[in-house]
């Protein structure tokens, strides 16, 4: 594990001291896109879509049908220091059967039905590296939003993206404390991120052009606000249980709900 992680740490160590040379056209054109995507990081929040936004709201919950699977416990054995993080065991996050039948960690969102134009946030969704684990473990963001990675253990991570239509990034944190700004192009939905050192680390992403989503919480409720009027097709995606989709239609400052349900 040991010698993993300092291969690794050479492989992060390496290209950047090969930065800090100075010179070639490769390396000017990432500064630049560094630089970018640090001033979009800085700039004042800009002010919500006011003009595509309405006020209509879906809400609803997922349901979670069967025998909740037993939780699985990670085995962080091999690493003293996420071994050491926990007092308790730390469990996969794949599968979260709530107390009241419900499922976390689905995304619901729209899928089809959003017309107009959604400026990207610029205040970042921020993914932290805790305990070997990532924070939280499935989130959306729109396309161009920043997306900011966080390491808050004091151990080497690398958050490493996995995406088929985005571009793929793999980034070392070796130190506590750091920080990396980072910026999707197009809609995708259940982009995978994993840490390479820890095989247990993995987080998902819906990347979406417009601010229609929502993460299911500790009671498999959602809510999806600020709809125009309009008919939408609604999904609800699970990493490991898949998507279902249903439509519905809000007209004004209609509430309506939809519930899902999967089954185990
Ligand atoms: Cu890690």
């Amino acid at each position: 594990m040991l010698k993993r992680a300092l291969l690794l740490l050479l492989t992060i160590l390496i290209p950047v001291s090969f930065i800090g040379c100075g010179g070639g056209k490769d390396e000017d054109a990432l500064l630049e896109e560094e630089e970018e995507t640090t001033t979009a990081a800085a700039a004042p929040a800009a002010a919500p879509a006011a003009a595509a936004a309405g006020s209509a709201t879906v809400t609803g919950k997922v349901a979670f049908e069967g025998t909740a699977p037993a939780m699985e416990k990670l085995k962080m054995d091999a690493d003293a220091f996420c071994k050491a993080a926990h007092a308790a065991p730390a469990y996969s996050e794949e599968v979260v059967v709530n107390a009241n039948n419900t499922l976390q960690w689905v995304l619901v969102y729209v899928k089809e039905g959003a017309t107009g134009s959604f400026p990207a946030p610029t205040t970042p969704v921020v993914i932290d590296q805790r305990g070997c684990q990532y924070h939280p473990h499935v989130f959306g963001i729109q396309v161009g939003q920043p997306l900011k990675s966080v390491n808050s253990d004091s151990t080497l991570h690398n958050i490493h993206a996995l995406p088929k239509k985005n571009t793929e990034f793999n980034i070392g944190q070796p130190f506590k404390g750091m920080e990396t700004l980072k910026k999707f192009d197009v809609p995708e939905v259940g982009l995978h991120f994993k840490c390479d050192v820890h095989k247990w680390m993995g987080a998902y992403a819906g990347v979406l052009n417009h601010p229609f989503y929502a993460v299911t919480n500790d009671q498999g409720t959602f809510e999806l606000k600020n709809l125009p009027a309009g008919n939408y097709v609604i999904e609800a995606w699970h990493e490991k249980y898949g998507a279902q989709t249903q439509n519905v239609s809000v007209t004004g400052s209609e509430s309506k709900t939809v519930d899902f349900s999967f089954k185990g």
